[in-house]
């Protein structure tokens, strides 16, 4: 059996590292697009030149060329500004609608059957443009977000609880933005709701609320923080762990339930619009999305989250 083929489209930060990451777990043969001459060649030949001591047995080509991205099983998306200091997401709306646009034209032309995850920002607009302009079917494009803001929320919770990152098990719905929604009531450690630790930690029901009151703010302004300590882009190594987590899943049809920026038809009581959701991801793409009960105040801040998705999705050209 040949071969998978993924390729990556943008090769700076968050693109260099997916590079690397395919390649450390042989998820397949690597292309890596980038407009800038020299560097996505210069970033895969660093990479190839580090498989003898690696050990890892595949492809991996930089190119400023689509055709060669030509029949790959998996496309992510990165090409695009990141934030600066003081930026929102949104601010970056303008300038990478233009790339996404061309983006979005060399994949349907030269990866028609691929599946896409979109990482650019502002998220939920960038995975909608590219969905509308490939006019890819809805489970073949998807969005990375909510894989990284729930893996920041799990990791705060170990921290604050003193236990390993890969007992807490947490989720966060929405779009990619300052109004996520991280569902406490839905987070557990080995099964054992998060609110019950923390009450048992701080002896009373104020204080734990007190303490996830904190998490939950540090969550949605996770990237900001990174941000303001970088200076000069965004986070870059865990989204791109996240969209690996997920290429994988669709590469191995595993079936993972990651929260993903999908389409929904109704779900949610979400209709015609990308939101991040627990999605099962495998062979068919994003094959199911997967409901949950949310009560009144939960519900509340889905509906804060959609009407800024789609405040944002409708200043789209
Ligand atoms: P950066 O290191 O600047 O890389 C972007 C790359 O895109 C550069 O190498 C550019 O040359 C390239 N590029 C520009 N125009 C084009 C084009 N038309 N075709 C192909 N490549 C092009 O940024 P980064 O890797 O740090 O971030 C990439 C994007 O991801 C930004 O929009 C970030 O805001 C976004 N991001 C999203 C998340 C999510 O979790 C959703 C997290 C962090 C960053």
């Amino acid at each position: 059996m040949a071969r998978k083929k993924i390729a990556l489209i943008g090769g700076g930060q968050i693109g260099g590292v997916l590079a690397q990451l395919c390649a450390l777990r042989e998820l397949g043969d690597v292309v890596l697009f980038d407009i800038v001459e020299g560097l996505p060649q210069g970033k895969t030949l660093d990479i190839a030149e580090a498989a003898p001591v690696d050990g890892f047995d595949v492809q991996i080509k930089g190119t400023n060329k689509y055709e060669d991205i030509a029949g790959a099983d998996v496309v992510i998306v990165t090409a695009g500004l990141p934030r600066k200091p003081g930026m929102s997401r949104d601010d970056l709306i303008s300038v990478n609608s233009k790339i996404m646009t061309t983006v979005a034209e060399g994949i349907k032309q030269y990866a028609p059957n691929a599946f896409v995850i979109v990482i650019s920002n502002p998220l939920d607009a960038m995975v909608t443009l590219c969905q509308r302009i490939t006019g890819f079917p809805t489970n073949r494009v998807v969005g990375q977000a909510g894989v990284l803001d729930s893996a920041r929320f799990a990791a705060f919770i170990a921290w604050e609880l003193g236990v390993s990152v890969k007992d807490v098990s947490a989720v966060t719905l929405g779009g990619h933005g300052d109004d996520m929604v991280p569902l406490v009531r839905y987070t557990s450690v080995c099964g054992i709701p998060v609110m019950e630790l923390l009450e048992r930690k701080y002896g009373s029901a104020e204080k734990a609320a007190e303490v996830m009151a904190a998490m939950v703010k540090r969550t949605r302004g996770a990237g900001g923080e990174v941000v303001a300590l970088l200076k000069t882009g965004s986070a870059f190594y865990s989204p791109a762990s996240s969209a690996i987590a997920m290429a994988e899943s669709f590469l191995k049809d595993s079936k993972r339930v990651l929260p993903t920026c999908a389409f929904l038809n109704g779900e949610f009581g979400v209709d015609g619009l990308y939101v991040g959701v627990p999605v099962v991801i495998g062979a068919g793409g994003a094959e199911k999305v997967l409901e949950l009960k949310l009560n009144a105040e939960e519900q509340a801040m889905m509906d804060k989250s959609v009407k800024a998705v789609k405040e944002l999705v409708a200043t789209l050209k």
